[in-house]
């Protein structure tokens, strides 16, 4: 009803599903985002005692107990958020086992949540270990951070310093750098766990010839990191393997690096 839609929560998935479509990284269904909410504030716009339709979790999120988050409903068009977002997102909360899912507002239909639930909440989990404030996880298609995994080696600290090397702001804003899983087939609960397993150290993590995910405490901060590493995937790609005539040296970079105070991943800059 109206009075949910006025949560900034809503609001704030609209604006940024739209925005990533208008970037072209989310074509027909692809992308995802999920975002934990303070129970308060969920309370505030949408009845949260129940009864709720439930469904059973594949992998269990015991971390995750309690815990409420909206999502982006599995099969649905980042292109419609905003004309619909009942029917294309989700409130959740995880039961108190950690086994099921309660749908609290939103997914209209019977849809569900995400394909990629379990990348999402394996990775929420993670990262909560590693930063309280850890908040938001988002997968997309971003094209440019796509091409680049067929030119480039996977090795994530190459990849890594290739992308510091590509535009001077990058070592500031992921001097934790990128993780790299291998391809694996999307949605299940093998990748799920490869990619939160690489969560423990970094806050994006590629797939190769797939997209990235994303991690962050806010909205701006997750989009602005995704937004940056986009860009300088976009710098290497229009290079395109012509002969680089000056670049920013490893030396630059660890004077970058003290004047920001940021402490670049050890084993990536010589
Ligand atoms: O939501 O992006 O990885 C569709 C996808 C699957
Ligand atoms: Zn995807």
């Amino acid at each position: 009803d109206v009075q949910c839609l006025h949560a900034p929560f809503i609001q704030e998935m609209c604006e940024i599903t739209h925005h990533m479509w208008m970037l072209g990284w989310d074509e027909l269904n692809g992308g995802n985002i999920s975002y934990r909410l303070d129970e308060e504030m969920v309370a505030r716009y949408m009845n949260i005692t129940g009864p709720h339709r439930t469904l059973k979790l594949s992998f269990p999120v015991r971390a995750l107990a309690g815990q409420y988050f909206i999502v982006t409903g599995s099969g649905k068009y980042f292109r419609n958020v905003v004309k619909d977002p009942e029917a294309t997102l989700g409130v959740l909360r995880v039961t108190a086992d950690g086994e099921n899912i309660e749908i609290l507002w939103g997914l209209r239909g019977g849809a569900k949540p995400t394909s990629e639930l379990a990348s999402h909440f394996m990775s929420h989990a993670e990262r909560q270990q590693a930063d309280p404030e850890h908040r938001i996880v988002l997968h997309t298609h971003a094209t440019h951070v796509i091409a680049m995994t067929f030119t480039h080696e996977l090795n994530e600290l190459k990849f890594t310093r290739t992308l510091w090397q590509m535009c001077t702001e990058c070592l500031v804003v992921f001097p934790d750098g990128i993780g790299v899983v291998p391809w694996m087939v999307p949605g299940s609960s093998d990748i799920g766990r490869a990619t939160a397993e690489k969560m423990k150290d970094y806050r994006a993590v590629i797939w190769p010839q797939h997209g990235i995910f994303v991690t962050g405490t806010t909205m701006d901060a997750t989009f602005g990191l995704v937004e940056t590493i986009e860009k300088a995937a976009k710098i290497y790609n229009v290079i395109g393997g012509r002969a680089v005539k000056q670049t920013i040296t490893d030396r630059e970079l660890l004077d970058l690096a003290a004047a920001f105070h940021v402490e670049p991943r050890a084993g990536v800059l010589d």
